[in-house]
């Protein structure tokens, strides 16, 4: 059955594709993706500087970039990477939090604003890879490694993609699921890991999990000299004493059933 459902989606890209003449994005082959950032410019600056060694052809930004500390600077890297770069819009990215509101300005948030709530790239190796910050129908629903295949199979119903890539949760893992390959990279500014440092991803022709190494210790002091608010909540739990995946994991996936 998921066979078939899988089957008959590579018909409808395929006759999609030869009716707009579009499809095959030539040279596509590695993407790095950056997720949950949270305006942790340390931790970016870091993996960005991994990815340069990697020869990717893209950069997807899946969501949460701008909220935190360095809202602004983290919005610039990204603009700065021209069409290399892809964003997704995260939740958070939409709130209107005085911080950010003051470093961004009118313009810089209606920039983000902008962003979609999916993009979607042909990679070679992996077929379509969907981008998304949570669901590809929500920028915030809740989908963690523990959600059951059936709540998966009507969050995915109708995507046209092999391969679902989203965050939210902050915890990575890679997973075949309800007729999808679906991966979350884990966060880059946030992550909820066993060991402190920054997680992301490289799509293509395989999926790699990656973590850079950054100064968390000179990251927390000069958020804390700019002021920013909430610094020992952010920090604790995640950059600090990171709870770990499995307690994270659990704990959101309460949260999805409402528990
Ligand atoms: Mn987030």
């Amino acid at each position: 059955m998921r066979g078939l459902s899988r089957a008959r989606r590579r018909v409808r890209r395929a006759e999609a594709a030869r009716a707009t003449g579009r499809g095959r994005r030539a040279g596509v082959v590695r993407v790095a993706a950056l997720y949950d950032v949270h305006g942790n410019l340390p931790a970016l600056d870091a993996v960005l500087a991994d990815v340069e060694r990697e020869k990717v052809d893209r950069i997807v930004f899946g969501g949460d970039v701008i909220s935190g500390p360095w809202p602004a600077e983290t919005l610039e890297r990204v603009l700065e990477l021209g069409d290399r770069a892809l964003v997704v819009l995260g939740n958070a990215d939409r709130d209107l939090e005085p911080w950010r509101r003051e470093r961004l300005g009118d313009e810089g948030h209606a920039a983000v604003l902008a962003w979609p709530l999916t993009v979607t790239v042909d990679v070679e190796g992996l077929g379509r890879v969907l981008f998304c910050h949570a669901t590809p129908r929500s920028d915030e629903e809740i989908v963690t490694r523990l959600t059951p295949e059936e709540r998966l199979a009507e969050i995915l119903d109708g995507v046209e993609a092999d391969v679902v890539v989203h965050g939210h949760a902050h915890v990575r893992y890679d997973r075949r699921a309800a007729g999808f390959r679906i991966v979350n990279p884990g966060s880059v500014g946030l992550p909820y890991e066993t060991l402190p440092g920054a997680y992301w991803a490289i799509l293509g022709p395989h999926v790699e999990h990656r973590r850079s190494d950054y100064d968390i210790e000179g990251m927390i002091e000069r958020a804390r000299a700019l002021g920013f608010p909430n610094l020992d909540e952010l920090a604790e739990g995640s950059l600090i004493e990171p709870i770990g995946p499995d307690a994270a994991s659990e704990y959101f996936e309460q949260m999805a059933r409402g528990a």
